[in-house]
């Protein structure tokens, strides 16, 4: 156990936090190094820094310091682990420092912002888990995850920076969301998604392949830059009752990609254009818009209850 004690400055580089905020931690909430050896300055345990760990991971979430660390210091007598945000407070104090805006949206999305700055990737997904879990995908996408990645966007757009930022988020992003429980799998897809030729952004699309499978219809996601031939023979080949192409921005979104597909004798029953990046008047004739998520799961949930697997 004494090898396993850290230095104050050690904790601090581990945590992410300045050793004047730990030494604010011990003199006001009493959450301090433990382990003393005559002669020798006080030493953090495993118990201490997991105590902090809470302590830091609250306070990132917004929640008050007193209050974060009344639930530091039950870890781990009350079984409180790190992250298990189950029953955990939330509140709505701003708490200052973080430098993405999230407009008017909740605690939540600005301890999503926060982790995000500070690239603790544990706490973007605890946060990530706990929203998807209390709201939903819709919910967590509209209400956390969009004010949050709009803000990240304007940030960058403002400053060149912080595409580390926007890495580490998307990355967290996609693994809560694929984390989401899938339909059995002896139901075949009917359903089919892809990002429009040369598209790299592909989070609303795993957002609703996630809120399909929330609502019980599975779904085929191809993924970033689909070529329209690739595309089309996926179709070919699969037989999609429902298409959603999305295009984020207005390189990709020639609507000339949707001809091939159309041509095709056996088009899908619902092909629809999603994102901005589509023009608003130059969609093919039968191409429809979807213009929100809960909109978007709402069409092809309908789409494919419409429409029987073949036999
Ligand atoms: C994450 C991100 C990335 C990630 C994508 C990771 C991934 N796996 O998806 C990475 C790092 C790869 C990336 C790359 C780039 N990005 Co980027 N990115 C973003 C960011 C932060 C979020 C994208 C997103 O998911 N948006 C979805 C939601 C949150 O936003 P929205 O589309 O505006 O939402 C509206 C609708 O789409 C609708 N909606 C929302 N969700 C859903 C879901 C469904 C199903 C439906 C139907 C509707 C819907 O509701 C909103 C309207 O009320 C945006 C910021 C932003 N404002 O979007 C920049 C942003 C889109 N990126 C931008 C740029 C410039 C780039 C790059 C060119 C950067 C570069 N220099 O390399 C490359 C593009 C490469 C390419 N060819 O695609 C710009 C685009 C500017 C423009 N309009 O032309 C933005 C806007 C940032 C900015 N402000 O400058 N990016």
């Amino acid at each position: 156990m004494a090898d396993e004690a850290l230095t104050a400055g050690a904790v601090a580089r581990r945590l992410g936090v300045a050793v004047t905020t730990l030494r604010t931690w011990h003199q006001r909430y009493g959450l301090g190094p433990s382990q003393h050896t005559p002669g020798q300055h006080r030493r953090y345990t495993p118990e201490d820094l997991e105590r902090l760990q809470v302590m830091r991971r609250l306070t990132g979430q917004g929640v008050a310091p007193a209050e974060a660390a009344a639930w530091a210091r039950r870890v781990p007598v009350d079984g409180v682990r790190p992250g298990t945000a189950g029953g955990l407070p939330c509140t709505t104090r701003d708490g200052g420092g973080h430098t993405i805006r999230t407009g008017r949206a909740g605690p939540a999305a600005r301890g999503l912002a926060r982790a995000a700055m500070r690239l603790d990737a544990p706490a973007l997904r605890d946060i990530l888990a706990t929203a998807v879990a209390d709201r939903g995908v819709i919910g967590a996408w509209q209400d956390v995850i969009m004010p949050v990645l709009i803000g990240i966007g304007d940030r960058y757009a403002a400053t060149r920076r912080f595409i580390e930022v926007e890495h580490l988020i998307s990355r967290s992003v996609t693994e809560v969301l694929s984390s989401v429980a899938r339909p059995p799998s002896s139901r075949a897809p009917r359903v089919m998604l892809a990002a429009a030729d040369e598209e790299q952004h592909t989070l609303p699309l795993e957002a609703l392949a996630a809120a399909l499978a929330e609502a019980g219809v599975p779904s085929r996601l191809l993924g970033a830059r689909v070529p329209p031939q690739a595309l089309a023979d996926a179709v070919a080949r699969t037989g999609p009752a429902a298409i959603v192409l999305w295009s984020q921005f207005a390189e990709t979104g020639d609507p000339a990609q949707w001809t091939r597909l159309l041509s095709a004798g056996h088009g899908p029953l619902l092909a629809a254009a999603a994102g901005p990046g589509w023009p608003a008047d130059r969609l093919p004739p039968g191409v429809v818009r979807l213009d929100s998520l809960g909109e978007a799961v709402r069409r092809v949930a309908a789409t494919v209850r419409e429409c029987p697997a073949p036999g």
